[in-house]
């Protein structure tokens, strides 16, 4: 077995390089392992300083997160930082990569520090709802300023070379090898006698009322809900009150705190789940994924276009098909305006935005398509409208392409079947907006290929989005969980509820909006005419009508007819006297005496029958395990991160209550809906948890 830390001298330079792939992550060898060395260092009378580097492909990116959910094992890394800390030589760390949480406290502990020009460094535990807690939140206020320190621990966003030089972080960027010029830089220090600095040796830093005041209120607005963001802000603040010593007491009990609370486990689960969501244990390890270098997507609306900026921000070339020439213009003029936005903005400068547009070539004609590697057709949802574009898809593109459709109700298979290559066809369902949201659905049909899978799969990790394979089944995961949502979200209305109180409770609970508020975003009318088409075509399966159908009825379609369930000032929804005079009037002619609701049951009803259609999606297969549900509810549709997703946070209420509630409502309600699903009863019933089945 190699050592996972280790220590050897180029001439008079000792070297300590920690080698722990994939990310050399500090778990308890390379803490150990790290100071093992260090003592070898000072030992080493011909060594005159020491540099502390990472192999492979980065410096550490931090604590080992899966040593979070067990018993802690010395040396802890604040014990190892404070023995880089108290090293009695020069020590310089040798920064590449992504020098990240503990990874960056470490390099807090060494004298100076030199990079790669294109490392980037930071502190992302606010991300899995800690707070640093190795003395970042002592030593770099007192580094770098109280500011700096709270934009990169609260943020939790890494940052590049330029600005750490900025903020005294980073003392100097290597030209050519990092380890040949981490030693020369060693060698010159050491010969120039440079003083040691150790950060936890200096005073309290400079107090910046401004710069909490304005995190206080930046973490109000944009982090509601994660405790872990204010505990930093203390941290931070305790670093300008007191000595180092008692500094790092503080942060030491905050730490153990939040590594032990709710949220932080939640935040732990997701990180994870993100990445086992595109493992694919049913396809075998020898199907590869095809290699892609250009792209087509068919359909330039807001979708498309979304798509395509996409693909270009990855640096593929993209066709961009439209059937004529003006909706080719409008589409043009869509990403011209979110280019020349994101120039203003200044996220990306003139030049870039320059050669990323012209990365996508317009064209109305198919025969553009004959050698691109990919194809993803947004165009309007509408079966015989897709059908006719995968005719022409499989006549013009070449046999291996990979054809992906963005439907999000259609049947994959159905579409597949168009083409003379159905193991090419796999469903690609983005969420709007598409440049935005990183969720993608891969949506399997029955004759999709392995290499298909594989392939699309490869594509979304590379455009930077999180991509989750599903079944097919009309809605799909996502959608299908929160058809349900919204029938409940009406159903309680009906009852007594009002559209606030229902919006109101799944707001408080986390959500970024209600119900019914995001309803009224995505326009009512789109629903509502899906179920009047079932309505017509199938009438055995007709939803009852209700007091929605009426809204739409009276011409409220959402927020572009400036008004829906709600009425709106500006985009705030406000009550709408329109919308309470069409639920009366419709509760009047059902017979119903609307009665008080309160918000546990609102909450309940809401969120149990998530839990219960996820059951028959996991039942079905149409999900591999209960965490891709989670992330598919996270990043498609905000469901709280710190509640881990609802399939996380069912587990934590307990299968048990939540069965039992779900036999109530079906009692009370005799609605199908609430039939318990077969897989929440066997769960219950063997004392599991759906944890148990990721
Ligand atoms: C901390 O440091 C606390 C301290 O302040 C105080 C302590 C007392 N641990 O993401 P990838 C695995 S908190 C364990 O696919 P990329 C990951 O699961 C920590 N495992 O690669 C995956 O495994 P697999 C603060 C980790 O290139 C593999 O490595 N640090 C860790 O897209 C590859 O990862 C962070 O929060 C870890 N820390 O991105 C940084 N990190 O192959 C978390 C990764 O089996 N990490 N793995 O699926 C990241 O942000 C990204 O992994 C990184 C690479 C940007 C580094």
């Amino acid at each position: 077995v190699s050592e996972p830390v280790r220590y050897s001298r180029v001439d008079d330079i000792g070297l300590i390089t920690i080698d722990n792939p994939p990310v050399n992550a500090l778990g308890v060898a390379v803490r150990r392992g790290l100071l093992e060395c260090l003592q070898t260092g000072l030992e080493d009378d011909a060594a005159r300083a020491l540099v502390l580097i990472g192999a492979g492909r980065t410096f550490p990116a931090g604590a080992d997160i899966r040593e979070f959910d067990q018993q802690p094992q010395s040396p802890s890394l604040p014990d190892v930082v404070a023995g880089l800390e108290a090293s009695g030589k020069l020590l310089i760390a040798a920064i590449h990569g992504t020098a990240l949480g503990g990874g960056m406290e470490i390099t807090l502990g060494c004298d100076y520090r030199i990079a790669a020009p294109d490392a980037r460094m930071g502190l992302p535990e606010v991300n899995l709802g800690l707070l640093p807690g190795a003395g970042g939140t002592q030593r770099l206020p007192r580094l770098a300023g109280v500011r700096p320190a709270l934009d990169i621990a609260v943020n939790g966003r890494p940052v590049g070379v330029s600005r750490l030089q900025d903020m005294g972080v980073v003392d100097r960027v290597a030209t050519q090898d990092l380890q040949a010029d981490a030693l020369a830089y060693a060698r010159e220090l050491a010969a120039a006698d440079a003083p040691r600095r150790p950060l936890g040796e200096l005073a309290p830093a400079a107090p910046d009322e401004a710069a909490f005041d304005e995190f206080e209120q930046l973490v109000a607005r944009k982090k509601r809900g994660y405790e872990a963001p204010a505990v930093i802000i203390e941290a931070v603040r305790t670093a300008t009150q007191t000595a180092f010593a008692d500094g790092m007491v503080r942060e030491r009990e905050l730490f153990v705190e939040r590594r032990n609370s709710a949220q932080a486990a939640a935040q732990r689960y997701i990180f994870f789940a993100e990445r086992k969501a595109g493992k694919m244990p049913d396809i075998p390890a020898d199907a590869s994924a095809r290699d892609i270098r250009t792209a087509a997507v068919i359909g330039a609306g807001t979708m498309g276009t979304g798509i395509a900026i996409t693909l270009a921000d990855a640096g593929l070339p993209v066709t961009l098909l439209e059937q004529d020439s003006e909706a080719l213009a409008r589409g043009r003029d869509k990403l011209e305006r979110h280019y020349r936005g994101q120039v203003d903005k200044q996220r990306m400068n003139a030049a870039t935005a320059d050669q990323r547009l012209a990365s996508i070539t317009p064209t109305t004609d198919y025969v553009a398509l004959a050698d691109v590697d990919l194809v993803i057709e947004a165009v309007f949802e509408d079966m015989d409208v897709k059908r006719e574009v995968f005719a022409q898809l499989d006549r013009h593109c070449r046999a291996d392409a990979i054809l992906g459709t963005n439907t999000s109700t259609l049947d994959v298979g159905a579409i597949a079947e168009q083409t003379q290559r159905p193991e090419n066809v796999v469903g690609l369902h983005f969420f709007s907006p598409a440049h935005i949201m990183r969720l993608v659905e891969i949506v399997r049909a029955s004759a999709t290929g392995d290499v298909a899978m594989k392939t699309a799969a490869a594509l979304v990790k590379r455009i930077g989005k999180i991509g989750v394979p599903v079944g097919v089944c009309y809605g799909f995961v996502g959608n299908r969980i929160l058809h349900k949502r919204q029938a409940q979200a009406v159903n309680l209305v009906t009852a007594g509820a009002t559209p606030e109180q229902v919006d109101r409770v799944l707001y408080e609970f986390g959500m970024p909006m209600g119900p019914l508020a995001m309803w009224d975003m995505a326009g009512l009318d789109i629903s509502y005419k899906a179920r009047e088409h079932v309505r017509a075509h199938d009438p055995s399966n007709a939803p009852p009508r209700n007091w929605v159908d009426e809204v739409v009825e009276a011409g409220r379609l959402g927020q572009k007819t400036d008004g829906g369930v709600f009425d709106y000032d500006g985009r705030k929804p406000v009550p709408s006297p329109a919308t309470a005079q069409h639920i009366e009037s419709f509760r009047a002619r059902q017979g119903i005496t609307p009665r008080d609701i309160d918000d546990a049951e609102v909450r309940e009803r809401c969120l149990y029958v998530m839990v219960n259609e996820a059951c028959r999606i996991l039942d079905e297969g149409i999900a591999a395990r209960p965490s891709d549900i989670d992330v598919v509810w996270i990043n498609g549709y905000g469901f709280p991160r710190y509640r881990g997703g609802p399939m996380h946070w069912a587990d934590r209420v307990g299968l048990a209550d939540i069965l039992e509630r779900i036999r109530h409502f079906h009692d009370t309600t005799g609605d199908p809906d609430w039939a318990p699903a077969p897989l929440l009863e066997r769960l219950v019933a063997e004392g599991r948890q759906l944890g148990d089945l990721n």
